[in-house]
């Protein structure tokens, strides 16, 4: 299968070096000599520096492995493939697949972004029975140019969004998992999506707007407070949106926030570097679908409306 990664940031580069890896062992084996893996990014040090000596993967043991990985500046070099994998930030995602829509030939687009929304974007561009929907819980880090550092293993799950499972899907969950992001097929993926977009909205933007790690919400009673109120009410919109989320989503996010208790959210580390946050995708889209409902969202509204002031020149 040939794949390309949309987006050489932090997952991108994870997920593209672990994927080509995995790919070059085979091709060692084999005796041939063909990139099945491409990683798209912008011309940056980045990529300049993996073009040069390889990307430098960091695994969760703390070994080093060099990875040689191709690298594509251009949207062209999509057109021979048969898997493109989303991994842009999500208020990225319709410029970047609008750029490379025109040169796809047939290929299958799987995000493995945060956030609602994003399936639904690349479906504007994309035949909807192409599109995979999923989720992944691994974390990732770019520590400098050339170098990504598998922060944590964790779990990936896909699914059409649009149509039912078909043996494609199958086919990208076993590449995956054989490149060690182990990924299970689901045939409700919007319940694993708005999952993690609950566990996102009642983690990063209560964090990001007190200047606080993960765990302070599961230790303190007002970040408790938070958390619960955020992750309910996503609940309520979700059920009122026609999706299923686990019953137990505030103690699994409680969960999540005892996980990485000494982590800065994404968002808290968007914010204190002054760069743009995911929150229109998370509290802010949850904000959104509660109003097309008919429902309030007076929590997720306040926790995206204090993120913009922050954010806002
Ligand atoms: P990131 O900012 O590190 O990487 C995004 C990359 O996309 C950047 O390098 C950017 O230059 C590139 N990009 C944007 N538009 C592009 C375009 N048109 N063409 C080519 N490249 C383009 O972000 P990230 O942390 O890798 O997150 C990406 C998505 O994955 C987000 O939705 C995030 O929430 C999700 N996610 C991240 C992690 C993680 O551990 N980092 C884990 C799970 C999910
Ligand atoms: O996904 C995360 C994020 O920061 O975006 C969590 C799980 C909250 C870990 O920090």
């Amino acid at each position: 299968m040939r794949v390309v990664v949309l987006g050489a940031g932090s997952i991108g580069s994870l997920v593209g070096g672990l994927l080509a890896a995995t790919d070059r062992r085979a091709t060692e084996s084999q005796g041939a000599d063909d990139a099945a893996v491409t990683l798209l990014g912008r011309d940056d040090e980045h990529t300049r520096q993996i073009r040069r000596d390889g990307l430098r993967v960091t695994h969760p043991d703390g070994i080093d492995e060099c990875v040689p990985v191709a690298v594509a500046t251009d949207e062209s070099a999509v057109a021979d493939a048969d898997l493109l994998v989303v991994c842009v930030k999500g208020y990225d995602t319709e410029e970047a697949i609008a750029g490379v829509a025109p040169s796809l030939d047939g290929a299958d687009v799987l995000t493995l972004q945060n956030g609602l929304g994003n399936a639904e974007t690349i479906a504007d561009y994309v035949p909807g029975e192409r599109v995979v929907v999923g989720t992944t819980s691994h974390g990732a880090v770019r520590e400098a140019p050339g170098h990504v550092r598998h922060a944590g293993r964790g779990d990936t799950t896909i699914g059409r969004y649009f149509v039912d499972n078909d043996p494609r899907v199958h086919a990208i969950a076993d590449l995956l998992t054989v490149a060690g992001v182990e990924t299970t097929v689901t045939d409700d993926p919007q319940r694993a999506v708005w999952t993690k977009v609950l566990v996102n909205a009642g983690i990063n933007a209560p964090t990001a707007l007190a200047g606080v790690p993960n765990g302070a919400l599961a230790e303190d009673p007002a970040g408790l407070r938070l958390l619960r109120r955020a992750v309910e009410e996503g609940a309520e919109i979700a059920e009122a949106s026609g999706v299923d989320v686990p019953e137990d989503v505030v103690e699994r996010t409680l969960a999540v926030a005892e996980r990485t208790a000494t982590n800065r959210s994404s968002m808290r580390q968007d914010v204190e570097r002054g760069r743009s946050t995911e929150v229109e995708s998370l509290n802010g889209e949850l904000a959104r679908r509660a109003s097309d409902n008919g429902v309030d969202a007076p929590v997720n509204e306040t926790l995206a409306d204090l993120i913009r002031l922050t954010t806002s020149d």
